[in-house]
Parts: C-alpha cells; sequence; structure tokens
C-alpha cells in the first residue's frame, strides 16, 4: 500500500504543508481593512521578503529540471503556456465585445498545471476537465481556431458552435471534455481509465477538476473504485483555493486535499503549481505508477485563477492585494526567467515564441469572425432524448 513518504518525493517533502491557504505554507497577518469584512478569504499583502526566498527556491528547482530537459520540450511548455495566456486574454477582450455569449471561465494563472501535466502523456492517453477548458483543449491539439469558433458559437468551431465553452470535446485527439456539472468529470474519466486497463493498454487518463469537486460523493466514490481495481486515473485537483466566490477555508474542514488520499491507500502529492516543471515531474511519477499496473495518484496542484469564476464574476469575495500577491508568483514570468538563466533561449527565440502566440491567436479570431453561424437545419441534430 502506498504511503505518503513512499510516494512524495525529496522536493515535494520540503514544501511547506499549505493548510493555512497561502501558496508557501507560511503565515501572514491580515493588513487591510477590508480584508477582515471578508471571512475566512486569504488577504495578507504581499511579503516581499517571503515571496523573494520562495521565487529563488523554485528557480532553484526549474533550472535543475531545465537542465535535463530536451530544449524543443521546453520551447513547446513554454509556447502553450504562452499561447494559453494571450489566447484567454483575447478571449476577455472580444467577450466584453458581446462576441462570446454564454459562460466563459478563464483559465489564466492556471497555465502551468494543463501544459506540464498534458504534455507528459503519449498518444492513446485520454484527458477530461472542467468547463474551465480552453487551454486543455489546445495542448489536447484541438486548434485555437476551433476553439475560438466555438466560443463564438460559429459553426467551424470545435463542436460545431453547439457547445460553447464548456463542451470542448475531440474523441481523435483523447480530449473527452468539457463538463459543467462540478466534479461530474470524476467519475467519466474512472470509467475512461477502467476502458485503458480492460483492453489491456498501458495508457493513462489525467482527470482535472476543482478543489471544490473534492466536498462531493463522486470523488470519494471514484478513488474509493480506482485504488480497489488499480484503475490507471490521475486525478488533477487544481486548487485555486476558490469555489465561484466561496474560498477552500470556508467550505472544507480539512483543506490538505492530497492527505484525503490516504483514505484510500492512494498515492498521493502535493504540488507547486507555478512551478511547470513540478508539476510535469510530478505527473510523470504518477504516469510511471500508471502504466506499470493500473495504481491511481491524487495530485492536489496548489494554484490561483487571477480572473474572475467566469466573466460575470464581480469578484467582491477577494482582495486585489490577493491578487497582486499571486501575480508577482506568476508561472510563465517565473519560467522565463529561469530559461533566461540557463541559457536555453536567444531573446530573439523569446520574441519568436511570443509573436507565434499572438499569430495563432489573431487567426483563430478571423476564423471565428469569418464562420457561418449554424445553419438551422442544425438545430434538430445531435440531440439526445429518452
Ligand atoms: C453539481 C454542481 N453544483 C454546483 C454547480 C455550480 N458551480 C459551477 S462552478 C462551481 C464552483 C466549482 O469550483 P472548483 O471545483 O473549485 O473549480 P474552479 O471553478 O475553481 O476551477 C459551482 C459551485 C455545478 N455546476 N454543479
Ligand atoms: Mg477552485
Amino acid at each position: 500500500m502506498p504511503t505518503k513518504t513512499a510516494t512524495r518525493q525529496k522536493r515535494t517533502e520540503k514544501t511547506p504543508k499549505p493548510d493555512d491557504g497561502s501558496i508557501n505554507g507560511s503565515s501572514s497577518k491580515t493588513t487591510s481593512k477590508n480584508s477582515s469584512q471578508l471571512a475566512g478569504t486569504v488577504t495578507d499583502k504581499i511579503n516581499l521578503k517571503e515571496a523573494q526566498a520562495e521565487y529563488k527556491d523554485r528557480k532553484k528547482h526549474q533550472l535543475e529540471s531545465i537542465k535535463k530537459t530536451d530544449k524543443e520540450l521546453l520551447r513547446e511548455i513554454l509556447y502553450q503556456m504562452v499561447l494559453g495566456r494571450v489566447f484567454e486574454q483575447k478571449c476577455a477582450e472580444v467577450y466584453r465585445m458581446g462576441k462570446i455569449g454564454g459562460f466563459c471561465h478563464l483559465y489564466i494563472g492556471q497555465e502551468a498545471v494543463g501544459v506540464g501535466s498534458m504534455l507528459a502523456l503519449k498518444e492513446g492517453d485520454y484527458t477530461i476537465t472542467s468547463y474551465r477548458d480552453h487551454v486543455q483543449a489546445m495542448v489536447a491539439g484541438i486548434t485555437p481556431e476551433a476553439v475560438m469558433a466555438e466560443l463564438f458559437g460559429k459553426a467551424g468551431g470545435n463542436v460545431g458552435g453547439k457547445g460553447g465553452s464548456m463542451h470542448m470535446f475531440s474523441k481523435e485527439k483523447g480530449f473527452f471534455g468539457g463538463h459543467g456539472i462540478v466534479g461530474g468529470q470524476i467519475g467519466v474519466g474512472t470509467g475512461m481509465a477502467y476502458a485503458q486497463k480492460y483492453k489491456g493498454t498501458d495508457n493513462v487518463t489525467l482527470c482535472f477538476f476543482g478543489e471544490a469537486a473534492v466536498n462531493q460523493g463522486i470523488f470519494h466514490e471514484s478513488l474509493n473504485m480506482a485504488q480497489l481495481w488499480k484503475i490507471p486515473c490521475i486525478y488533477i485537483c487544481e486548487n485555486n483555493q476558490y469555489g465561484m466566490g466561496t474560498s477552500q477555508a470556508r467550505a472544507m474542514s480539512i483543506s490538505n486535499i492530497a492527505s484525503k488520499a490516504e483514505a484510500y491507500g492512494m498515492a498521493n502529492e502535493f504540488v507547486d503549481g507555478m512551478d511547470v516543471m513540478a508539476v510535469r515531474e510530478a505527473t510523470e511519477r504518477a504516469i510511471e505508477r500508471a502504466r506499470k499496473d493500473g495504481s491511481p495518484t491524487l495530485l492536489e496542484v496548489r494554484c490561483y485563477r487571477y480572473m474572475g469564476h467566469s466573466m460575470s464574476d464581480p469578484g467582491k469575495y477577494r482582495t486585489t492585494e490577493e491578487i497582486k500577491k499571486y501575480q508577482e508568483r506568476d508561472p510563465i514570468v517565473l519560467f522565463k526567467d529561469s530559461l533566461k538563466e540557463a541559457n536555453v533561449f536567444t531573446d530573439e527565440e523569446f520574441v519568436e515564441i511570443e509573436n507565434k502566440a499572438k499569430e495563432a491567436t489573431q487567426k483563430a479570431i478571423d476564423f471565428a469572425e469569418s464562420s457561418p453561424f449554424p445553419d438551422e437545419s442544425e438545430l434538430f441534430t445531435d440531440i439526445y432524448a429518452n
């Protein structure tokens, strides 16, 4: 039976307990007047010394990891993170212009989680996630054009303009959505991984969900079954610390999510979600376990979303100071700084990567604009009625 000591690696052992709600596990006092009114939220001001020490520690780890990694893979990791950021910044802009209708949940700030983990997959592996799905969809190989046109509700969209922001999907790319029911994908993902094992493959499933989903029964039922039957599912809890406007501290009796796996004897790790290489390494360890004999893993990846829950969130439950604190630890800036220090890319190469992401985003917008709306005849297709 896996234990904490057997499954956590050196780096994560050193990571302080995350129970106080701050990403480095260090506590600081609430300082602003406004913050005292927000019971249960993390409202500490930036402690510069602490932030700098944490940044240095992370960079040290990234540098070691970067030295062991192929340059082209590093380029792809940076490109996918930058593409995710630029693409979604554009989404916010065009949403405000009325080009995108309905719900739209952005991933800005969390890019290191989806990119770091998914780029460790191989052919035949599967991914499933929540409604916050644009970046994962693109990393899976769905084109930015198809994602943007879907957001616009156009016929050229990923699912013909009939799903919108929350329902990206591609069986060919092994990307099984895009799910709106909180925690619903945990059961489906467990089933997908069961099928991979049943068919005798060594493939695995990455199943992403937020920390609020952990309070649902489906999480516990799925983990129990996965461990009992050795189902190769890697449960990635993206702990961005809020479920809509409710902070984790107000909704969960035990905030250390990784340790919940121990109730089922499952391997688990707490991972720094601002460090893309740490996410990749933890996922690689989980994948190795899963390919070997189907053993599942729970990864709690601590991250932060800079934008509101969705585009219609007024964001009154947290302070701008808190958001700023996490932006000081931005995963893309950190990764770029590490790459610079390791002399991996020239200045021209960095510019090239950014330009490529901007061009891909513009191409996606042009495609979405020029694509027609679905034909009226599509109204009664793809309907499931019982
Ligand atoms: C079963 C269910 N209950 C409630 C909702 C409404 N709802 C949508 S998102 C959300 C918060 C989920 O937060 P979390 O799981 O932490 O994911 P995040 O949005 O932070 O990525 C809630 C309560 C829902 N969609 N499904
Ligand atoms: Mg959350």
